[in-house]
């Protein structure tokens, strides 16, 4: 009998996806994994009940996640990347020929070793990059306590619940802005917001704590189910968000990218939020 994932992560509705092929089911020490074999997506990564990443699209979140801050950034050297276990968003900040260091803190090994094993193609290779850097630590202490400072952090967590709780929390953020550069910027995972307003609302107030401007951009993640997905964004730096397709093109053009979903357009476009969410923004 055709076995089927079913998602838990939302209370009162789910997505399901077929398990052609089951290739690695277990507790690690810390989250229940699965990785399974979907004809629509390929293989398919799930932590606690919620799908984390597929091989049919992950090119939309890693290329937005690492692409947005570094292009409008434009002089990124060091990237701090916590969590992001699978590796897609290490290579995509690798692609940038500017960037000299990734530093990785996860706090997982085993979604690493399972990752490169099972899914090699989204790393392709990057954690034998010698401009990528891994630590195995828990990315809020790494971050509370590092002398380190990055031109930007990406945080590639799991939602809001259980060992992702910590990563939206105002003190974390805080402890991020500690360790940006001046002009440096914060990307996080921010959830889906039609089925998950109050990260948007939290995550709003909370970064406002210790960032000038903080807003959010968008992408569509076909298995992050539930339409927009968000991704927050917070600097002290305002002049990024006056950047326009012309001023992205040629250092999207420098910087060598093929990309599947980025482009400078969609770049500038992503920030243009939908009434429902700017409202969630201001609390409502
Ligand atoms: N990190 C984001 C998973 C978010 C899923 N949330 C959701 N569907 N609301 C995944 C790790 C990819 N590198």
């Amino acid at each position: 009998m055709t076995e089927w994932f079913a998602e838990t992560l939302h209370k009162d509705v789910a997505q399901s996806l077929r398990m052609d092929r089951v290739l690695f089911r277990e507790r690690t020490g810390l989250q229940e994994l699965v990785i399974f074999e979907n004809a629509r997506f390929g293989r398919v990564l799930a932590l606690d009940g919620a799908v984390q990443t597929t091989e049919g699209d992950e090119f939309v979140y890693h290329e937005m996640m690492a692409h947005v801050p570094i292009l409008a950034h434009g002089a990124v050297k060091r990237v701090l990347i916590v969590g992001g276990g699978d590796g897609g968003l290490l290579r995509r900040c690798l692609l940038h020929p500017g960037v000299e260091t990734v530093t990785m803190v996860e706090i997982d090994r085993g979604v690493i070793d399972l990752c490169v094993k099972y899914l090699p193609g989204l790393s392709a290779g990057a954690f034998d990059d010698a401009r990528a850097e891994v630590v195995i630590a828990d990315g809020a202490r790494f971050v509370a306590e590092t002398d380190r400072r990055f031109d930007v952090i990406l945080v590639d967590s799991t939602d809001p619940q259980g060992p992702g709780e910590v990563l939206f929390t105002a003190a974390f953020y805080a402890d991020c802005k500690r360790c940006l550069t001046p002009g440096g910027i914060l990307v996080t995972q921010n959830g889906v917001p039609f089925l998950q307003p109050d990260e948007v609302r939290h995550s709003a107030e909370h970064l406002g704590q210790s960032f000038a401007v903080v807003t959010f951009y968008m992408a569509v993640v076909p298995t992050y189910f539930g339409g927009i997905m968000t991704l927050g964004w917070a600097t002290d730096e305002a002049q990024y968000s006056r950047l326009t397709a012309t001023d992205l093109s040629p250092r999207f053009a420098a910087a060598g990218l093929q990309t599947r979903y980025y482009t400078p357009e969609l770049h500038v476009g992503a920030f243009a939020l939908p009434a429902f969410i700017k409202a969630l923004c201001q609390g409502a």
